[in-house]
């Protein structure tokens, strides 16, 4: 083996951090897929060299594959895992509406994601707005009650794409008050949201592992038998 061959990683690296809803969704992917990987969790206060090297925009989910190629958002990372392996269908909604799913996302990750923020974090934005950005983030959420009244999934007859891509989203926004979440009119959402904190799927991505050091081999995660 040459010296280059011994450097390479033999599996693709994810540099996660557990709490982070945008790596929570990578590892869900991933986990989806059974596709392998060297996870490396790391502190956000605490960055290793050795990520910020790979990534100087730093921020999780980072996966570098075998090949030595850097994905540094969330929805690549999933794509990535799906596109080798698909067991429960999750890209089907990709197939049958891209432009849907497109949109899903940018709504998503953009101002849904921007009113999560400045309502439960209200302190380091305006506090005097968190009400505001409540009520515009819950227009969103009763979207999702509403299509979730007409089929099982955001994503279709089953979970896939779309809903682990915003079941972590969601939960942080009930985080923030629960009494006050659990008290609204969205049965088919709290059904939803429900089944997945509740599910032995969630708690398997969501296991504690010691930060990352210099040199230490991460944890080899995979896909569990669900
Ligand atoms: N667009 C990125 C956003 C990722 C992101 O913002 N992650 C947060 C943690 S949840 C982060 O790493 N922030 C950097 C920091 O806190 O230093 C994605 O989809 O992966």
């Amino acid at each position: 083996m040459s010296d280059e061959d011994m450097s390479a990683n033999p599996l693709p690296v994810l540099w996660s951090f557990r709490r982070c809803p945008y790596a929570m969704r990578a590892r869900l992917a991933i986990a989806s897929s059974g596709v392998m990987v060297e996870l490396r969790e790391i502190l956000l206060r605490d960055k290793p060299d050795a990520f910020v090297a790979v990534s100087p925009k730093a921020t999780v989910p980072v996966l570098v594959d075998t090949g030595g190629a850097v994905l540094e958002e969330s929805r690549d990372v999933m794509m990535w895992a799906l596109s080798q392996n698909d067991p429960e269908g999750w890209l089907d909604v990709v197939a049958d509406d891209p432009s849907h799913v497109a949109a899903f996302f940018d709504k998503l990750d953009g101002p849904f994601k921007t009113h999560l923020d400045r309502y439960k974090y209200a302190s380091r934005y305006d506090a005097s707005a968190a009400e505001h950005h409540r009520t515009k983030g819950a227009d969103v959420l009763a979207e999702f009650d509403r299509t979730l009244q007409s089929q099982t999934a955001l994503s279709g007859d089953s979970a896939g794409l779309l809903d682990y891509a915003s079941l972590p989203f969601v939960r942080q926004f009930r985080i923030a008050d629960p009494v006050w979440f659990d008290a609204q009119q969205w049965p088919h959402l709290h059904r939803w949201l429900g089944a997945f904190l509740g599910s032995k799927r969630f708690a398997s991505v969501m296991e504690k592992y010691a930060p990352w050091q210099p040199g230490e081999t991460g944890i080899r995660f995979q896909a569990l038998t669900l």
